[in-house]
């Protein structure tokens, strides 16, 4: 079996990952006991992937929490599927990072991270044949983006060969206005993009203006914002958990996404986009939902695609949906839009077909595309990071925890070589001749 280990880190990392877990458990039939009370062998195929089996035949998530204070996971604790997880893999310090990157990976968090790291090992070297480890985290407060990327870093030196693979949760001045967010975030992308094969996108201007827009909620919680980012984290994680050939690991799926090792910043989508309350009462036609998953307004990325192109794209249509149809669908699509493809990576669009549903609908798809249009987002973040970076404003609170002002000169630099490679393949000329169809 090609198992996968969870790791959430901090506030926003252990509330997500809370609700992913609810999620896959429920998909797969598992109850908060542990035990399996599915129907259908489908549902218990690859339950490995993501489960230990232990004693008795209860089913234990492969799941480590993390955070430098304890109130989040004393809340995930005591929520419904709060016992199902290893109490020893649950690690919790006695303070926060305070929203800085700095204490998250140099000292508040660095003082759990050897807890952290020896329960991400234990829980490797238990696995008969790891295929990677999926990190859940904000990047704009302390914890999950300093302490984050300690670990991506560490992983990399003790599995060099093993895929890392983030849930990453952009921060915005519309849900949160501690001013240091640009910092940790920009500070965080340069582990993002050296050490990590996949990072899903998650950024929380897009899911406010879902919540606010689409589904006309006036002020939206995060459990608003979360239950998105659930369907999108159940969504892209079908082709591992349910049997299939497509995309079946992060390691096919990295090879069909990723053409540049840089370039792995994912901008994902869902449809139909739903509050945690409405559900939609009709299941949506093949046509319906390619068209809304295409759509700017369905992005967790406040981006739109229409201004970059596609370098790849994966689209995972669950429920009773017939496949020829959406094949013929999807192709109309492509090619009525051609101009938003990179000419030169034919096929770069990939199905992947499950027929079991997500909890309350009848049928859904989850997009992942990368799109150089993402830049929009580094862009965005970068301006802000130079607004206080321009006065050097709040630094000291970072060179006060040992970092120096060059490494913020350094992340600054990652940040725009990363936004320059974006729009270096977004212009790539198409060569004379070439019939890149053929
Ligand atoms: N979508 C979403 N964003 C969240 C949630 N909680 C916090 N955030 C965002 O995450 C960032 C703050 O990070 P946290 O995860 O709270 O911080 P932390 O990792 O616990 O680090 P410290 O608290 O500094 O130790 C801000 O950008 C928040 O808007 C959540 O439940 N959902
Ligand atoms: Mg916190």
């Amino acid at each position: 079996m090609r198992e996968i280990v969870h790791i959430q880190i901090g506030k926003c990392g252990n509330s997500i990952g809370e609700k992913f877990w609810e999620n896959v458990c429920s998909e797969h039939g598992i109850d908060p006991s542990g035990s399996f009370r599915g129907q259908s062998d489908l549902q218990m195929e690859r339950l490995n992937v993501y489960f230990n089996e232990a004693i008795g035949g209860r089913f234990v998530p492969r799941a480590v929490l993390a955070d430098s204070d304890s109130t989040t996971i004393e809340n995930v604790r005591g929520s419904p599927f709060g016992c199902i997880y290893t109490p020893e893999n649950l690690i919790v310090g006695g303070e926060s990072c305070g929203n800085n990157w700095a204490r998250g990976h140099f000292t508040v968090g660095a003082d759990i991270f050897g807890r952290l790291i020896d329960c991400v090992r234990k829980e490797a070297e238990s696995c008969d044949s790891l295929q990677g480890f999926q990190i859940v985290h904000s990047l704009g407060g302390g914890c999950g983006s300093g302490l984050g990327c300690l670990l991506l870093m560490q992983l990399r030196d003790f599995y060099p060969n093993v895929i890392n693979c983030s849930f990453a949760v952009m921060p915005s001045p519309k849900v949160s206005d501690v001013v240091v967010e640009p910092y940790n975030a920009t500070l965080s992308l340069g582990p993002l993009t050296d050490l990590a094969e996949h990072v899903f996108v998650l950024d929380n201007e897009a899911l406010y203006d879902i919540c606010t827009g689409t589904l006309r909620l006036s002020a939206p919680s995060f459990l608003d914002l979360n239950h998105l980012v659930s369907c999108v984290m159940t969504g892209v994680t079908t082709s591992f958990r349910f049997p299939g050939q497509l995309n079946g690991d992060l390691r096919k799926l990295a090879v069909n996404m990723v053409p540049f090792p840089k370039l792995h910043f994912y901008m994902p989508g869902f449809a139909p986009l739903t509050s945690r309350e409405i559900h939609p009462y009709r299941a949506l036609t093949v046509t319906d939902l390619i068209h809304q998953m295409w759509s700017a307004n369905n992005m967790m990325c406040a981006a739109d695609p229409a201004k970059g192109r596609y370098l790849t794209a994966a689209a995972i249509f669950r429920g009773l949906v017939s496949t020829s149809e959406v094949e013929e669908t999807l192709a109309s699509v492509q090619e009525q839009n051609s101009r938003y493809f990179v000419e030169w990576l034919p096929n770069n669009v990939k199905t992947i077909m499950c027929d079991i549903p997500p909890r309350g609908m009848k049928t859904a798809a989850t997009f992942i595309g990368n799109n150089t249009a993402i830049q929009e987002v580094f862009r965005r973040i970068h301006k802000q990071f130079t607004a206080l970076f321009g006065r050097k404003a709040y630094l000291h609170w970072y060179t006060g925890e040992g970092m120096d002002v060059n490494d913020f000169d350094g992340a600054g630099e990652n940040m725009l070589s990363l936004i320059s490679e974006f729009q270096q393949y977004q212009e790539m000329p198409v060569e004379e001749g070439m019939d890149y169809l053929s």
